[in-house]
């Protein structure tokens, strides 16, 4: 009898075409979709291009437009009609700017249960809600799908987050997920999936579980899986597309890796205080705070669903006005159920803004809250400076505080909200926005690829030298994430095709001094801390680093995707073995690297001037080595 498989283990084993079912051995996975974002998709597609194939191999790839959609100035147009235009010319379905966020859009008109999908963007995990077996990467591994190539990754430990009960009061969907976090920690869901099993789970709506798997993200797991159930044929009913529809779960008899269990009747409404999504508190403990932007958008929440709820309980009231309140539907499904309802009006009465379907304040393109300002906002990330306004305090909330934060102006006992409204549903018949995708030609081999002259080619790196020297250049401490390494915000992130630009910026916001200081150090290496590079998914944070003269960070941990993004451009991820090194070894330590006897898992010694020896080891594959050797995985797969 076949051996009884868990949800995760079924759908790899689907795909499975090279390694071994055993956590932590490296497994290759053939990939069924992708997805892009503009921010992570020019890089992207540069690469594909480099790649040199006529056609994507997979069977739906497509590339959204909803990062950079302020456009102010050229950089942003032009990409998005390079964009455009790569879309038609490989096959790939395109949708405009505009148009919704990508995982918002995903999971409403493209996602599938059983299929697997790996996206630019960290986020992608959001098609976890329907059953889909979906990762984050760097644009370079989604790249290689497109062209056709196994995604690699080391076997995830499967954990089974046991659902019991049943939500009630004011606690909701992104409640969980800030429980979760609070459990397990920013690093807690390294190397993991998160597989939701239980009787809890039939309580909940795909708009809620998507919620749940999108934050997944934040524990730094490899992605987040619902069963599909009634749940999901409901769903995908309702979006019009009945036939996606499969029965999907774990085996009765099978087995974990690891069990968490929650009981979501016991739940309340929580935050996650600032700078960090898992500092979680109570909402009733922060009663009296003062909060002075409320948020209700982001890949994490921003549903018919969620805005249905929040149309209602603003429906008769105005926000408190020293507030402001700002709602980004989700896409523009979201915003015509809104509007054939009439549930706009009651937002706008009650004073919000509505912004455009896209991530906006979430990534720090506008809304940024004033000096000091308290928010509530919806999203997933509140790192220090994110939202655009350096000292801004951002708490992490559902839509149903969120909205409540905004109607008093201050965080207050959930006790004295009143009645929850009933919990929303999607209606029966769901408009379809599907004839704004531009769907590709069968053959493209005609168009013409529209490139802006920020658009910049793609630098060839050298390989790894034999022997390393340099100094520390920057020593960080734990869960340094992508955006302390590569800023987010309008201006920077205008700069995503443009790696010299860009370049500039890396660090900027720990110090100021380091791009001036590595570049007359001539390169060097960075020290860090527990999971290092967390966050986005953004291979800047490698390309630009690499770009600058980084060839090894030497960290106690590492976060997954930023792991693959350091291999993928060559740059040497070390791990220390006696924590107690990262204490003595000091920014400007200079260090001799023996990279060429660097063995897959093996440890090391490195040289510290002065006669010290610091070991370290590394977790790779014989293969990731040979490609950070080669200078970056480009090197090993280009045609062109
Ligand atoms: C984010 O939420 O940080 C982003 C912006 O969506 C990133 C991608 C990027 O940096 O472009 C992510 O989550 O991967
Ligand atoms: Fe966009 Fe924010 Fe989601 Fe990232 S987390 S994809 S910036 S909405």
């Amino acid at each position: 009898m076949a051996k009884a498989r868990n949800l995760t283990q079924k759908i790899i084993a689907q795909h499975l075409v090279s390694g071994k079912m055993t956590p932590g051995s490296e497994i290759g996975l053939r990939i069924d979709q992708t997805l892009t974002q503009d921010a992570t998709g020019t890089m992207a597609y540069l690469q594909f291009e480099a790649i040199g194939i006529p056609r994507v191999r997979t069977e739906l790839s497509v590339s959204y437009v909803d990062h950079n959609t302020l456009q102010t100035g050229f950089r942003n147009p032009d990409d998005h009609r390079y964009l455009r235009t790569i879309a038609d010319k490989y096959g790939i379905v395109y949708s405009p700017t505009g148009t919704g966020i990508c995982h918002q859009l995903h999971l409403e008109n493209f996602a599938k249960p059983g299929k697997t999908l790996i996206g630019s963007d960290s986020h992608t995990p959001t098609a976890g809600g329907v059953g889909a077996l979906a990762i984050g990467a760097g644009g370079l591994s989604v790249a290689l799908a497109m062209a056709g190539e196994a995604y690699m990754l080391p076997m995830p430990k499967v954990v089974r987050v046991n659902l019991t009960g049943e939500l009630t009061g004011w606690a909701s969907a992104k409640d969980v997920i800030l429980h979760l976090l609070g459990l397990l920690s920013v690093k807690g869901g390294v190397g993991k999936v998160m597989e939701f099993a239980g009787p809890g789970v039939a309580t909940l709506t795909v708009p809620e579980r998507a919620t749940i798997t999108n934050m997944g993200a934040e524990l730094g797991a490899t992605t987040s899986i619902f069963p599909s159930d009634g749940q999901t044929k409901k769903f995908l009913a309702r979006m019009g597309r009945p036939e996606d529809f499969i029965a999907l779960a774990a085996d009765p008899k099978a087995t974990y890796d690891e069990e968490v269990e929650i009981d979501l009747s016991a739940l309340e409404p929580l935050a996650a205080a600032p700078h960090m999504p898992d500092r979680m508190v109570r909402i009733k403990d922060l009663d009296g705070m003062k909060v002075d932007q409320a948020a209700i958008g982001s890949c994490t929440n921003s549903s018919y669903t969620d805005l249905k709820a929040t149309a209602q309980i603003l429906k008769d009231k105005r926000i408190d006005p020293s507030t402001d309140l700002l709602i980004a539907p989700g896409s523009k499904q979201v915003l015509k159920l809104l509007t054939a309802e009439g549930l706009l009006d009651p937002l706008l009465d009650a004073g919000a803004r509505i912004l455009e379907c896209a991530c906006g304040p979430c990534i720090g393109i506008g809304g940024s809250p004033v000096s000091k300002g308290v928010c509530a906002r919806t999203f997933n990330r509140n790192f220090e400076g994110r939202s655009g306004t350096q000292d801004a305090q951002v708490y992490l909330v559902s839509p149903l505080t969120a909205v409540n934060a905004a109607l008093n102006g201050k965080f207050t006992d959930p006790a004295t909200w009143g009645a929850p409204p009933k919990k929303a549903e999607l209606p029966k018949r769901v408009p379809s926005i599907r004839q704004l995708f531009v769907f590709p030609p069968k053959d493209g081999s005609q168009v013409e690829i529209l490139r802006g002259p920020n658009i910049v080619a793609l630098e060839r790196f050298g390989d790894l030298p034999r022997k390393l020297e340099g100094k520390i250049a920057l020593k960080v401490g734990d869960n340094i994430t992508t955006d302390h390494i590569m800023p987010a915000g309008a201006a920077i992130m205008a700069l995503r095709s443009n790696i010299p630009a860009i370049s500039e910026h890396v660090f900027t916001k720990v110090d100021p001094e380091f791009v001036k200081r590595i570049r007359e150090l001539g390169g060097g290496f960075i020290l860090g801390g527990e999971n290092y590079g967390q966050g986005s998914s953004r291979e800047h944070a490698a390309l630009a680093p690499r770009h600058l003269g980084v060839r090894a960070v030497i960290v106690k941990s590492l976060a997954r995707i930023h792991r693959a993004n350091l291999v993928n451009f060559g740059i040497l991820p070390l791990l220390l073995i006696n924590k107690d090194d990262y204490e003595t070894l000091a920014q400007g330590a200079e260090l001799t690297i023996p990279a060429a006897d660097i063995k897959p898992g093996k440890p090391i010694d490195l040289l510290v001037a002065g006669g010290a020896k610091v070991t370290v080891t590394n977790d790779l594959t014989a293969k990731e080595l040979e490609i950070i050797q080669s200078g970056g995985l480009l090197n090993t797969v280009r045609i062109s």
